[in-house]
Protein backbone atom coordinates (compact mmCIF):
# COMPACT_ATOMS: atom_id res chain seq x y z
CA UNK A 1 0.00 0.00 0.00
CA UNK A 2 2.79 2.68 0.75
CA UNK A 3 4.33 1.36 -2.30
CA UNK A 4 1.19 2.03 -4.19
CA UNK A 5 0.82 5.60 -2.43
CA UNK A 6 4.46 6.87 -3.09
CA UNK A 7 4.18 5.66 -6.91
CA UNK A 8 0.93 7.96 -7.10
CA UNK A 9 2.32 10.85 -5.32
CA UNK A 10 5.32 10.33 -7.27
CA UNK A 11 3.41 10.79 -10.71
CA UNK A 12 1.52 13.47 -9.36
CA UNK A 13 4.41 15.73 -8.85
CA UNK A 14 5.71 14.68 -11.89
CA UNK A 15 2.17 16.20 -13.81
CA UNK A 16 2.52 19.11 -11.85
CA UNK A 17 5.79 20.47 -12.83
CA UNK A 18 5.62 18.90 -16.47
CA UNK A 19 2.51 21.72 -16.32
CA UNK A 20 4.88 24.35 -15.26
CA UNK A 21 7.61 23.49 -17.69
CA UNK A 22 4.66 24.18 -20.28
CA UNK A 23 3.44 27.02 -18.55
CA UNK A 24 6.70 28.72 -18.53
CA UNK A 25 7.90 27.66 -21.79
CA UNK A 26 4.45 29.65 -23.47
CA UNK A 27 5.02 32.23 -21.56
CA UNK A 28 8.63 32.62 -22.40
CA UNK A 29 7.26 32.08 -26.01
CA UNK A 30 4.71 34.90 -25.86
CA UNK A 31 7.66 37.21 -24.61
CA UNK A 32 9.80 36.06 -27.82
CA UNK A 33 7.17 36.75 -29.70
CA UNK A 34 6.69 40.66 -28.73
CA UNK A 35 10.78 41.11 -28.88
CA UNK A 36 10.81 39.97 -32.77
CA UNK A 37 7.58 41.87 -33.37
CA UNK A 38 9.30 44.79 -31.91
CA UNK A 39 12.53 44.35 -33.53
CA UNK A 40 11.26 43.95 -37.12
CA UNK A 41 8.45 46.23 -37.30
CA UNK A 42 9.68 49.07 -35.17
CA UNK A 43 13.42 48.39 -34.97
CA UNK A 44 13.68 48.62 -31.20
CA UNK A 45 14.45 45.20 -29.42
CA UNK A 46 13.13 45.72 -26.16
CA UNK A 47 14.58 42.39 -24.53
CA UNK A 48 18.18 41.66 -23.67
CA UNK A 49 17.68 38.11 -22.56
CA UNK A 50 15.37 36.23 -21.13
CA UNK A 51 16.20 33.20 -18.74
CA UNK A 52 13.87 30.61 -17.31
CA UNK A 53 14.30 28.17 -14.55
CA UNK A 54 11.80 25.41 -12.77
CA UNK A 55 12.43 25.19 -9.29
CA UNK A 56 14.35 22.23 -8.46
CA UNK A 57 12.20 19.83 -5.90
CA UNK A 58 14.49 20.00 -3.26
CA UNK A 59 13.88 23.76 -3.20
CA UNK A 60 10.00 23.19 -3.48
CA UNK A 61 10.57 20.73 -0.35
CA UNK A 62 12.84 23.37 1.15
CA UNK A 63 9.95 25.85 0.84
CA UNK A 64 7.05 23.96 1.51
CA UNK A 65 8.90 23.08 5.29
CA UNK A 66 9.83 27.15 5.72
CA UNK A 67 6.39 28.00 5.20
CA UNK A 68 4.81 25.39 6.91
CA UNK A 69 3.00 24.11 3.73
CA UNK A 70 1.44 20.75 3.14
CA UNK A 71 3.27 17.97 1.19
CA UNK A 72 0.36 17.92 -0.83
CA UNK A 73 0.33 18.78 -4.64
CA UNK A 74 -3.07 21.43 -4.51
CA UNK A 75 -1.32 22.83 -1.55
CA UNK A 76 2.06 23.35 -3.17
CA UNK A 77 0.31 24.90 -6.59
CA UNK A 78 -1.36 27.44 -4.23
CA UNK A 79 1.28 28.63 -1.54
CA UNK A 80 4.19 28.17 -3.74
CA UNK A 81 4.24 30.99 -7.11
CA UNK A 82 7.44 30.57 -8.13
CA UNK A 83 7.80 27.10 -9.07
CA UNK A 84 8.20 28.04 -12.74
CA UNK A 85 10.52 31.24 -12.88
CA UNK A 86 11.45 33.83 -15.88
CA UNK A 87 13.81 36.59 -15.89
CA UNK A 88 13.15 39.30 -17.96
CA UNK A 89 16.31 41.74 -18.85
CA UNK A 90 15.46 44.56 -20.88
CA UNK A 91 17.59 47.88 -21.79
CA UNK A 92 14.96 50.60 -20.82
CA UNK A 93 12.84 51.26 -18.09
CA UNK A 94 10.03 51.82 -20.19
CA UNK A 95 11.13 48.44 -22.29
CA UNK A 96 9.84 46.52 -18.92
CA UNK A 97 6.24 48.46 -18.56
CA UNK A 98 5.68 48.14 -22.37
CA UNK A 99 6.20 44.42 -21.95
CA UNK A 100 4.53 43.73 -18.68
CA UNK A 101 1.45 45.84 -20.45
CA UNK A 102 1.52 43.61 -23.58
CA UNK A 103 2.03 40.18 -22.41
CA UNK A 104 -0.71 40.85 -19.48
CA UNK A 105 -3.53 42.17 -22.25
CA UNK A 106 -3.48 38.70 -23.80
CA UNK A 107 -7.09 37.43 -23.10
CA UNK A 108 -6.27 34.13 -21.87
CA UNK A 109 -3.28 35.25 -19.28
CA UNK A 110 -4.63 36.10 -15.90
CA UNK A 111 -2.76 38.45 -13.45
CA UNK A 112 -2.89 36.87 -10.21
CA UNK A 113 -0.11 39.87 -8.33
CA UNK A 114 2.36 42.85 -9.39
CA UNK A 115 4.96 43.80 -7.09
CA UNK A 116 6.22 46.99 -8.43
CA UNK A 117 10.04 47.11 -6.60
CA UNK A 118 11.17 50.02 -9.25
CA UNK A 119 8.43 52.32 -8.14
CA UNK A 120 8.97 51.12 -4.70
CA UNK A 121 12.21 49.84 -4.16
CA UNK A 122 12.88 47.16 -1.61
CA UNK A 123 14.99 48.85 1.58
CA UNK A 124 18.03 47.31 0.18
CA UNK A 125 17.75 49.34 -2.86
CA UNK A 126 16.39 46.26 -4.79
CA UNK A 127 14.26 46.95 -8.11
CA UNK A 128 13.11 44.38 -10.70
CA UNK A 129 8.91 44.25 -11.49
CA UNK A 130 7.33 41.02 -10.48
CA UNK A 131 4.62 39.44 -11.84
CA UNK A 132 2.49 36.31 -10.98
CA UNK A 133 0.76 35.56 -13.72
CA UNK A 134 -1.33 32.08 -14.46
CA UNK A 135 -1.77 30.78 -18.12
CA UNK A 136 -3.83 27.52 -19.23
CA UNK A 137 -1.87 24.63 -20.12
CA UNK A 138 -3.77 21.67 -22.01
CA UNK A 139 -2.88 18.04 -20.95
CA UNK A 140 -4.72 14.93 -22.19
CA UNK A 141 -6.43 15.24 -19.12
CA UNK A 142 -7.90 18.64 -19.12
CA UNK A 143 -6.79 21.98 -19.28
CA UNK A 144 -4.77 23.56 -15.54
CA UNK A 145 -3.97 26.79 -14.73
CA UNK A 146 -0.47 27.22 -14.14
CA UNK A 147 0.89 29.93 -11.96
CA UNK A 148 4.43 31.63 -13.98
CA UNK A 149 6.70 34.10 -11.90
CA UNK A 150 8.17 36.80 -14.18
CA UNK A 151 10.95 39.04 -13.24
CA UNK A 152 11.46 42.31 -15.70
CA UNK A 153 14.31 44.22 -14.99
CA UNK A 154 16.62 46.62 -16.99
CA UNK A 155 20.29 45.46 -17.33
CA UNK A 156 21.61 47.70 -14.52
CA UNK A 157 19.72 46.43 -11.93
CA UNK A 158 20.06 43.16 -13.47
CA UNK A 159 24.09 43.70 -12.52
CA UNK A 160 23.09 44.94 -8.89
CA UNK A 161 20.98 41.99 -8.16
CA UNK A 162 23.43 39.56 -9.24
CA UNK A 163 26.01 40.83 -7.63
CA UNK A 164 24.27 41.67 -4.23
CA UNK A 165 22.90 37.93 -4.42
CA UNK A 166 26.07 36.85 -4.31
CA UNK A 167 28.01 39.15 -1.28
CA UNK A 168 24.14 38.01 0.46
CA UNK A 169 24.95 34.10 0.15
CA UNK A 170 28.81 34.81 1.12
CA UNK A 171 27.52 36.51 3.96
CA UNK A 172 24.95 33.85 4.58
CA UNK A 173 22.54 37.00 4.94
CA UNK A 174 24.84 38.12 7.79
CA UNK A 175 26.17 41.04 5.26
CA UNK A 176 28.39 44.08 7.73
CA UNK A 177 26.65 47.09 8.06
CA UNK A 178 29.44 48.94 5.75
CA UNK A 179 28.97 46.90 3.02
CA UNK A 180 25.01 46.93 3.45
CA UNK A 181 25.45 50.50 2.80
CA UNK A 182 28.04 50.31 0.15
CA UNK A 183 25.20 47.91 -1.88
CA UNK A 184 21.87 50.10 -1.19
CA UNK A 185 24.55 53.21 -2.43
CA UNK A 186 24.82 51.00 -5.39
CA UNK A 187 21.60 50.17 -6.03
CA UNK A 188 21.35 54.07 -6.40
CA UNK A 189 24.29 54.76 -8.57
CA UNK A 190 22.42 51.89 -10.85
CA UNK A 191 19.11 53.94 -10.87
CA UNK A 192 21.20 57.31 -11.69
CA UNK A 193 22.38 54.92 -14.53
CA UNK A 194 18.86 53.92 -16.24
CA UNK A 195 17.63 57.46 -15.96
CA UNK A 196 20.95 58.81 -17.63
CA UNK A 197 20.57 55.89 -20.66
CA UNK A 198 16.89 56.96 -20.78
CA UNK A 199 17.71 60.56 -20.77
CA UNK A 200 19.97 59.86 -23.83
CA UNK A 201 17.58 57.93 -26.25
CA UNK A 202 15.26 60.82 -25.24
CA UNK A 203 17.75 63.23 -26.74
CA UNK A 204 18.45 61.24 -29.50
CA UNK A 205 15.00 60.59 -30.78
CA UNK A 206 14.69 64.25 -30.52
CA UNK A 207 17.01 65.17 -32.71
CA UNK A 208 15.93 62.51 -34.99
CA UNK A 209 12.39 63.58 -34.69
CA UNK A 210 13.35 67.65 -35.79
CA UNK A 211 16.20 66.33 -38.38
CA UNK A 212 12.57 64.53 -40.05
CA UNK A 213 10.77 67.57 -39.56
CA UNK A 214 13.33 69.78 -40.85
CA UNK A 215 13.80 67.75 -44.28
CA UNK A 216 10.35 67.49 -44.17
CA UNK A 217 9.63 71.25 -43.93
CA UNK A 218 12.93 72.37 -46.60
CA UNK A 219 11.41 74.50 -49.58
CA UNK A 220 11.47 72.88 -52.83
CA UNK A 221 14.50 73.62 -55.07
P1 LIG B 1 16.02 32.97 -6.21
O1 LIG B 1 17.26 32.20 -5.86
O2 LIG B 1 16.29 34.09 -7.17
O3 LIG B 1 14.86 32.12 -6.61
P2 LIG B 1 9.26 34.72 -1.66
O4 LIG B 1 9.19 34.57 -3.17
O5 LIG B 1 8.01 34.29 -0.99
O6 LIG B 1 10.53 34.09 -1.12
P3 LIG B 1 8.64 37.51 -1.55
O7 LIG B 1 9.30 38.62 -0.78
O8 LIG B 1 7.18 37.34 -1.39
O9 LIG B 1 9.47 36.21 -1.26
O10 LIG B 1 8.85 37.64 -3.08
P4 LIG B 1 9.50 38.75 -3.88
O11 LIG B 1 9.78 39.95 -3.07
O12 LIG B 1 8.59 38.91 -5.04
O13 LIG B 1 10.93 38.17 -4.29
C1 LIG B 1 11.17 36.91 -4.78
C2 LIG B 1 12.38 36.85 -5.70
O14 LIG B 1 12.79 38.16 -6.09
C3 LIG B 1 13.61 36.27 -5.05
O15 LIG B 1 13.55 34.90 -5.17
C4 LIG B 1 14.74 36.87 -5.88
O16 LIG B 1 14.86 36.24 -7.13
C5 LIG B 1 14.21 38.27 -6.12
N1 LIG B 1 14.60 39.18 -5.03
C6 LIG B 1 13.79 39.74 -4.12
N2 LIG B 1 14.46 40.55 -3.30
C7 LIG B 1 15.75 40.52 -3.69
C8 LIG B 1 16.94 41.16 -3.22
O17 LIG B 1 16.96 41.92 -2.27
N3 LIG B 1 18.09 40.86 -3.90
C9 LIG B 1 18.14 40.02 -4.96
N4 LIG B 1 19.32 39.81 -5.54
N5 LIG B 1 17.03 39.38 -5.41
C10 LIG B 1 15.85 39.63 -4.79
P5 LIG B 1 14.31 33.93 -4.16
O18 LIG B 1 13.52 32.68 -4.08
O19 LIG B 1 14.59 34.66 -2.87
O20 LIG B 1 15.66 33.67 -4.82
Amino acid sequence: EAVRRFAQIREDFTRMMLGYRFGMEQVATRLDILREEFTELHQDNPIEHISTRLKSPESIMAKAARQGVELEIEALRGAITDIAGIRVVCPFVADVYRLVDSLTAQPDITVRTVKDYIADPKPNGYRSLHVILEIPVFLSSGAVQVPVEVQFRTVAMDFWASTEHKIFYKYQGAVPAELRRRITEAASTAARMDEEMADLLRSVHGEAESDHARSQTRAPR
